[in-house]
């Protein structure tokens, strides 16, 4: 006998008031069964001649954070018939009596527009509600770019729904869109709240249509100008404001028929799927197969950094971000100096900015204690080292820090790409040490991947996963090889982009090429800004493990030899004015022609899909090799590395998912003609893509196939 369907939508009563509640954990999602639910029981309580209000909430720790994301691939597929929640939300606005919504936690998408749909809502303090239906490359659907600007007014409606960031309950107020704010537990104001208005004429959020007389065309201009500028290559963010323009101009139904069609159109995009994935992958790289659940992050109250670079400030900043006080070591008092000024420095910008107050920057400032020794180190829960990137000082300082660390401490290496095993070797205890790699700046960039060596063991492993949660981050677990996941990608991907230039391509055509297909940078740009004497140290670390005779860029280390390193020194494949700000180098140029020449290396013009196929084609290729090797436990997580930590478009996916997206069997073509051009050593293709580009297979089902 098949098992009775949970029961999604209770209705109780509270003597005079009606509450009707949707249970569907983990987040009360708009599935299937909830808005019929919901609809039926506001049609029950009307019914019900001794109800004067009805509350609608969610169980749980939630209001409905929005319409079943996992549906939508369904829908799309055809197995589910389109989404059509407006008859049943209008239910609840046609209501004969007032609905009070009562929210608490989020209501985000077709949750809000859920609450829309009520003709009162009252909110926790901490609540939030919000739009982000553009961050799924998808807009409201249910009603919510019609509702919202009736209530909250055009210009907010166009902020919430064309940027998809959610806001405060006490702003929530502040707007009209909320009625109340309440203190403690939301049913039981909301109760009250209900005793209150019943009885008293209500009106319908459809039918406010005074907030609409206030658009000019203005408010739409520069809306979509700031999505192009916030959300460049995205098509959601411009469909959502064309929806809103919809609600002004047209009367409601027409309204909603239009947001209809602009949703549908984002649905069947290639955008909304990356972006789909791109949502369920950040939640996926946080589970690691093979480690039991058994296994319990340990917690982490304490920290301490060594050193205090670049590196070792962002990551000392992002402990004390997160209310974990931090010890920051520095070998001299003019090191630590410097590195407590750019801390300051950097709390001082955001505050300029608004994005943080003059008392919280001093309170997170305070738990920062700089000091030149390791007294207080024996107390950290983990302790990570940010020193230069050198074998002998790694592992110098690392027996150092054995002697002092306590039991059970966790030794994180910041190191971008050295040998974990070699660096773990330094104590006497391997299985505490773990590659912890932040990327800079480390108070702001969101990816931290961790590297387990062969010793690490699982509680480590977990706590470092944990930790990463905890400090505001997406923690991706890689295997321990030369630049992980990462950096051993990116490196096929910068020595395309440097033989083109010797080949024939400008700088700026290199850039432009990946800037257009919508890197947040161009590579020779990023190579400017990371510094090029930084990569000229990895080449020379890793140059005894290079294949001699295989091909290799001349100009990097020609330009790092003249001491141009990039935007540090106001020159490097690009010059740099004061502001840091591009532009083309003659004398690059030059170099770059005269060595291509004395190398004998024929140039030409080179079209720009050939450039974008290159470099993205050199990810892709070295990502399934990573597969192959378990380097990268799944496909998504390297899209989640690659979308946190090296500015790939989220409306791509990702390079695995953009390779997908494009089909592996045509990928593995180009790859092969590559290879006949260039050579095996640089273009063979990875084991793992031929299987799959022969036989029509993805990654996308390459991880699910792992999953089991
Ligand atoms: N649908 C399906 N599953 C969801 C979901 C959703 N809307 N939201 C979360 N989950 C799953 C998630 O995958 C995870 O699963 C578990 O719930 C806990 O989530 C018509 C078109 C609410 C702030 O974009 O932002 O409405 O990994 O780990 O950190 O106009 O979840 O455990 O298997 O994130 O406490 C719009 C998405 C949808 C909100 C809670 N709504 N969710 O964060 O938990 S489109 C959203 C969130 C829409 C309408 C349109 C967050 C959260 P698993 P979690 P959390």
């Amino acid at each position: 006998m098949e098992a009775p369907m949970p029961e999604l939508v209770r209705l109780t009563f509270e003597q005079d008031v009606a509450v009707i509640t949707v249970d569907n954990p983990p987040v009360n999602a708009l599935s299937p069964g909830v808005p019929e639910g919901i609809a039926a029981a506001v049609e029950r309580a009307v019914a019900q001649e001794s109800v004067r209000a009805i509350v609608l909430t969610g169980a749980g720790k939630t209001f409905i954070a929005g319409a079943d994301i996992r549906e939508f691939a369904k829908i799309v597929s055809g197995e589910r018939p389109p989404l059509n929640l407006l008859p049943y939300l209008q239910v609840i606005e046609d209501s004969s009596k007032p609905v009070v919504v009562a929210i608490h936690g989020s209501a985000l998408g077709g949750g809000l527009e859920t609450a829309l749909c009520g003709h009162y809502r009252v909110m926790a303090r901490q609540a939030q509600i919000g739009q982000p239906e553009i961050k799924l490359g998808l807009i409201p659907g249910a009603g919510g770019t019609q509702r919202l600007p009736r209530l909250a007014g055009v210009a907010k409606a166009l902020e919430l729904c064309a940027g998809g960031e959610p806001i405060r309950a006490d702003e929530a107020v502040s707007l009209g869109i909320a009625d109340r704010l309440v203190e403690g537990e939301v049913l039981a104001g909301a109760l009250a709240f209900a005793r209150e208005i019943a009885g008293a004429p209500f009106r319908k959020t459809r039918e406010r249509n005074e907030k609409l007389r206030d658009a000019d065309t203005a408010l739409f201009v520069k809306a979509k100008q700031e999505a192009a500028k916030r959300m460049r290559g995205q098509k959601a963010p411009l469909a959502a404001i064309e929806a809103i323009a919809a609600a002004v101009e047209l009367p409601f139904a027409e309204g909603c028929a239009r947001e209809a069609e602009l949703f549908t159109e984002c649905l069947h995009g290639t955008q909304s799927r990356a972006m789909i994935h791109v949502f369920f992958g950040e939640r996926t790289v946080s589970k690691i197969p093979g480690i039991s659940t058994e296994v319990k992050p340990r917690a982490i109250e304490r920290a301490a950094v060594v050193g205090a670079g670049t590196m070792g400030t962002g990551i000392a900043m992002t402990y004390a971000n997160a209310g974990i006080p931090v010890r920051l070591k520095e070998t001299s008092e003019e090191a630590l100096e410097r590195g407590m000024a750019n801390i300051r420095r950097n709390y001082a910008a955001t505050v300029a900015k608004g994005r943080l107050t003059e008392e919280e920057a001093a309170r997170r400032l305070a738990r920062i204690t700089p000091q030149l020794d390791y007294q207080g180190f024996e107390q950290a829960d983990i302790i990570t080292e940010a020193v230069f990137e050198s074998m002998p000082v790694k592992k110098q300082v690392w027996s150092e820090l054995d002697r002092v660390a306590k039991d059970h401490c966790v030794l994180a290496t910041n190191t971008s790409g050295l040998d974990i095993d070699e660096i773990a070797s330094a104590t006497q205890r391997p299985e505490q040490v773990i590659g912890n790699h932040f990327f800079s700046p480390a108070h702001v960039m969101r990816l931290v991947e961790i590297v387990r060596g062969k010793a690490t063991d699982d509680e480590t492993t977990v706590t470092s996963m944990a930790l990463g949660k905890k400090l505001g981050k997406i923690s991706v677990l890689a295997g321990n090889c030369r630049g992980f996941i990462g950096n051993r990608m990116i490196a096929p991907y910068l020595r395309e982009a440097h033989f083109l230039v010797e080949e024939g391509a400008s700088v700026e055509e290199v850039n432009d090429a990946l800037y257009d297909f919508g890197m947040a940078m161009g590579p020779l740009a990023v190579d400017d800004l990371s510094g090029l004497d930084i990569s000229y140290a990895i080449r020379k670390e890793f140059a005894r493990f290079e294949k001699p005779g295989v091909r290799k860029a001349l100009v990097p280390d020609l330009l790092c030899e003249r001491g141009y390193f990039g935007q540090k020194t106001g020159r490097g494949w690009s010059l740099y004015d004061a502001n840091r700000r591009p532009a083309p180098s003659p004398e690059t140029a030059a170099l770059i022609e005269k060595t291509a020449r004395e190398a004998g290396i024929q140039r030409r013009s080179i079209p720009q899909k050939e450039i974008v196929e290159r470099c993205i084609y050199a990810l892709v290729n070295e990502g399934a090799r990573l597969l192959e090797e378990g380097v990268a436990l799944r496909a998504v997580d390297i899209d989640i590395t690659y979308l946190n930590g090296y500015g790939f478009p989220v409306w791509r996916g990702g390079p695995m998912f953009y390779a997908d997206t494009v089909g592996l069997k045509k990928v593995l073509q180009r790859v092969e003609e590559l290879k006949e051009q260039h050579g095996p050593d640089l273009w063979e293709p990875a084991p793992l893509l031929k299987r799959l580009g022969e036989n029509g297979g993805t990654f996308g089902q390459f991880d699910r196939d792992r999953a089991g």
